[in-house]
């Protein structure tokens, strides 16, 4: 039984391996046989990465970023049976609007996946004149009404929470620029319905610890806890070669999120894996997904991978959460109610 424990249901069939004991103090380690997809997965789709699952029935599904042999990313669904061997849609997510007609976006990707109540909502990065949040909604997982875009442009990187706080939906981002942006920290914002934000809250910025001294954006959907929220996000340096994105771990407050309780000061995962160091774009580890299970306390990370692959990673609640609070330093920007 763990000592901090996950508010949720039980996934008892959550994709799992122990943790090896060569592993020297770090709290996450890697699937063995990462990537779990690799180059080429589906017909004229190049590479599977930055993607989001979550338990379906008994099994598992997930919106995936596939780009494609045009280079334009879209978002495909996978299925899978047991987390790690996917199978996915030929054809890209048919999305339409609310009167049921095609309504595609011009570019998709970093798709999240939430379910908040009966629904399950799918939140990427898409144009509307410039870089900035898509969102659609499904209950069956064949049809898939786009619903109001929630941020003007610049943004990236929406994450939902998984249920109301206070009674509203609520919402990180990641509000910035367009291009390869750099900078960039994380904000949260609240809604009665989806439709209309607002109450906008500064959460976390890029810090100086270096290895997210550049920027940092929201990752999988945070996972509620006895402690807090548990946010796996991404945090960027910059370095004579470009960018290198590793996974960071932050502890919200649970009734007013955008207080940071702990956060850690060292990075959880970091480009080492010939999978994670080369690809389309190297150096890249960037989380969008975790299944865990409430029972045992396991924490699967799904992460894509130098923009080509998806890796998984494992860790415990027990495990991260004290890494987290044993390594947290936290400044004034983060204990604040973000409100100026
Ligand atoms: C960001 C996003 C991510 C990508 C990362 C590294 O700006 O586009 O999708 O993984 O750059 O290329």
């Amino acid at each position: 039984m763990s000592k901090v424990t996950i508010i949720g249901p039980a996934v008892p069939n959550v994709p799992w391996q122990d943790k090896p004991e060569s592993l020297n103090g770090a709290p996450v380690w890697r699937y063995k046989e990462n990537p779990i997809i690799g180059r080429n997965p589906v017909k004229e789709v190049a590479r599977i990465f930055n993607s989001a699952v979550m338990p379906y029935g008994d099994a598992f599904i997930g919106v995936f970023r596939a780009e494609q042999t045009n280079g334009i990313p879209f978002i495909y669904l996978g299925r899978s049976s047991d987390g790690i061997r996917w199978e996915f849609e030929e054809d890209k997510i048919p999305f339409t609007d609310e009167d049921g007609k095609p309504f595609m976006p011009v570019y998709a990707y970093d798709p999240r996946l939430v379910k908040v109540d009966d629904v399950y909502y799918i939140i990427w990065c898409q144009d509307f004149y410039g870089a900035s949040i898509g969102m659609a909604k499904t209950t069956d997982f064949q049809t898939f009404t786009r619903i109001e875009n929630p941020f003007l442009p610049f943004n990236r990187n929406a994450v939902l929470f998984p249920r109301k706080i206070n009674g509203n939906y609520c919402m990180l981002s990641r509000p910035s620029d367009s291009g390869h942006t750099p900078f960039g920290d994380i904000f949260i914002s609240e809604s009665p319905d989806l439709v209309y934000w607002g109450r906008h809250r500064h959460v976390m910025s890029k810090s100086s610890e270096w290895w997210e001294s550049v920027k940092i954006g929201g990752g999988a959907a945070p996972i509620e806890t006895s402690e807090g929220w548990l946010l796996f996000y991404h945090g960027v340096t910059g370095t004579c070669n470009g960018y290198v994105y590793s996974i960071g771990g932050a502890i919200l407050d649970t009734d007013q999120p955008s207080i940071v309780r702990y956060r850690c000061e060292n990075f959880l995962l970091t480009p080492e894996e010939w999978y994670e160091e080369r690809g389309f774009v190297g150096n890249v580890t960037f989380p969008c997904a975790t299944i865990h299970d409430a029972a045992s306390g396991k924490i699967a990370i799904y992460y894509g991978a130098a923009d080509t692959y998806v890796g998984l990673a494992f860790t415990t609640v027990d495990e991260i959460v004290s890494y987290i609070k044993d390594h947290s330093v936290t400044r004034e920007s983060d204990t604040e109610i973000g409100k100026r």
